[in-house]
């Protein structure tokens, strides 16, 4: 069966400042850097983030590349910590502006649309050290940071995000102890995450105040949704899994698209007395300062139960739900993560229903993959035909979503070359391009190859047995 696109649909793939460019030349060190510091074991082969795919000094090579795969559409972030030299006043590094003006008008100039995100998890350390998202000073800096970005690169940017996935660091770093500086404190967490979307609302405010004259200039936070499935229909299963959707996912659209807070959600934080600190005024920046399109990562869905046993542990969000293991699932066993490409549907249209159609697109989808050199040919290329399996199944149901209507205009692969990531390091791989750790050298894969000829004809070509897997 063909699966056909929109016309101007974006092809592309994501990729983050950390995870690509490598930390030379860059004036501080973010929580990232300094983790790595303080317990390389952490890290798969203790492998850093110094070098990562050196993208730092191997951009133009990196953009032949994506020409040579038809990509039409790229994102990837400016590392706060390269940007700015002094923190407190915004002054920027000047050889961070020459290279990041260097790499996005290159991308102009071959014609790739090219999303910018500002915060992809890297905190600079200093304002680490004194609380990161938790102080609300660093919240005024991260809109002054984000400001000196608007102004700076304005002209090359079509398309802004203020931050990737801002409910992760919250679970990883004040909830559940899975990174740098391993706290868990549900009270902090809400204040963290209240003072997150508070930042976001700010630098979207910047964003607003500068290009007033220019309405073709849009701005978005890339959310990560992982709705919540109830393990059946008993009422306090469905009551698990919707208050798991409150904490997880509609607590940043919510506040992202329509500037509020669902009462529910407000209610039990205030019965758990974690209601954190929060004033009206910030609250009518939230509220005036809405994004112009939604920007979605998609990765697995959650499934969830009400609590088996009564809950005794500290006072966190899971006692209202716990995770329950469907024995049906489909997993990648190299991340552990389900695969569930209907989700992608369910995910078009609530936002049709429920998010008055705004347009948006996929900004990550993906499948990372250990030990994928055992798939090399005799040429050194990757088949890694599962990738490209995980990619169809999910363009069927997303197109299927598109047909009836949902306002999805692209869909962005994680990732582009092979990158670093948080622990994992270069565990799991996720590119369509494989890199060599030794020589840096990159090599299509071939799902790289399978990806140009679908952006080249703007359809694909899917069997049978990809289409209802689930
Ligand atoms: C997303 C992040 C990315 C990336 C990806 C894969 O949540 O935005 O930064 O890392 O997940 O996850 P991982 O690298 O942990 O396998």
């Amino acid at each position: 069966m063909k699966i056909k696109f929109p016309e101007n649909f974006l092809w592309g793939a994501a990729t983050s400042g950390p995870q690509s460019e490598g930390s030379k030349d860059k004036p501080h060190l973010n929580v990232m850097d300094k983790w790595f510091q303080l317990h390389p074991e952490d890290f798969h082969n203790q492998v850093g983030p110094e070098i990562t795919c050196n993208s730092y000094e191997k951009y133009p090579e990196d953009i032949e590349l994506m020409q040579r795969i038809n990509l039409n559409s790229f994102r990837t972030s400016i590392q706060w910590s390269r940007l700015i030299d002094d923190l407190e006043t915004g002054t920027v590094n000047q050889k961070a502006l020459k290279y990041y003006r260097d790499y996005f008008s290159r991308l102009k100039k071959a014609n790739i649309k090219l999303m910018v995100n500002l915060y992809h998890f890297d905190m600079p350390w200093e304002l680490q050290e004194v609380g990161g998202f938790a102080n609300k000073h660093v919240v005024d800096l991260f809109a002054l940071y984000a400001k000196r970005c608007f102004e700076s690169f304005g002209d090359l940017v079509d398309m802004w995000s203020t931050m990737n996935e801002p409910i992760v660091p919250v679970e990883a770093q004040y909830l559940y102890k899975w990174w740098y500086p391993y706290i868990s404190d549900y009270k902090l967490a809400a204040q963290v995450g209240y003072n997150t979307i508070l930042a976001h609302a700010k630098a979207v405010k910047e964003f607003k105040i500068l290009f007033a004259n220019d309405s073709k200039k849009e701005i978005t936070v890339v959310l990560n949704l992982t709705p919540s499935y109830s393990k059946d229909d008993k009422p306090e299963n469905i009551k698990a899994a919707k208050l798991s959707d409150e904490f997880f996912n509609k607590s940043m659209l919510e506040a992202a698209v329509n500037g509020r807070f669902n009462q529910e959600f407000i209610d039990v934080l205030k019965a758990d007395n974690v209601l954190p600190e929060f004033n009206k005024s910030e609250l009518d920046i939230i509220a005036n300062n809405r994004i112009d399109f939604l920007a979605v990562n998609y990765y697995q869905p959650r499934r969830i139960q009400g609590r088996e046993k009564p809950y005794s542990g500290e006072n966190m969000p899971d006692k209202h739900f716990e995770n329950f293991d469907w024995a049906e699932k489909r997993i990648n066993p190299h991340r552990g993560w389900e695969i569930h490409p209907e989700t992608i549907y369910n995910i078009a249209m609530d936002i049709k229903n429920n998010y008055n159609n705004i347009k948006w697109f996929i900004s990550e989808n993906g499948m990372g993959v250990e030990g994928e050199e055992k798939f090399k040919n005799q040429d050194g290329v990757i088949q890694d035909d599962y990738r490209i399996d995980f990619i169809k199944e999910h363009l069927y149901w997303l197109h299927k979503a598109i047909q009836e209507g949902s306002n999805c205009f692209g869909y962005q692969m994680w990732t582009f070359i092979d990158c670093w990531s948080w622990a994992n390091s270069f565990k799991n791989r996720y590119g369509f391009v494989s890199l060599d750790l030794k020589t840096q050298a990159r090599t299509i894969k071939k799902s790289g190859t399978w990806i140009s000829n679908c952006i080249i004809n703007n359809e694909f070509e899917i069997e049978e047995n990809l289409v209802n897997k689930n």
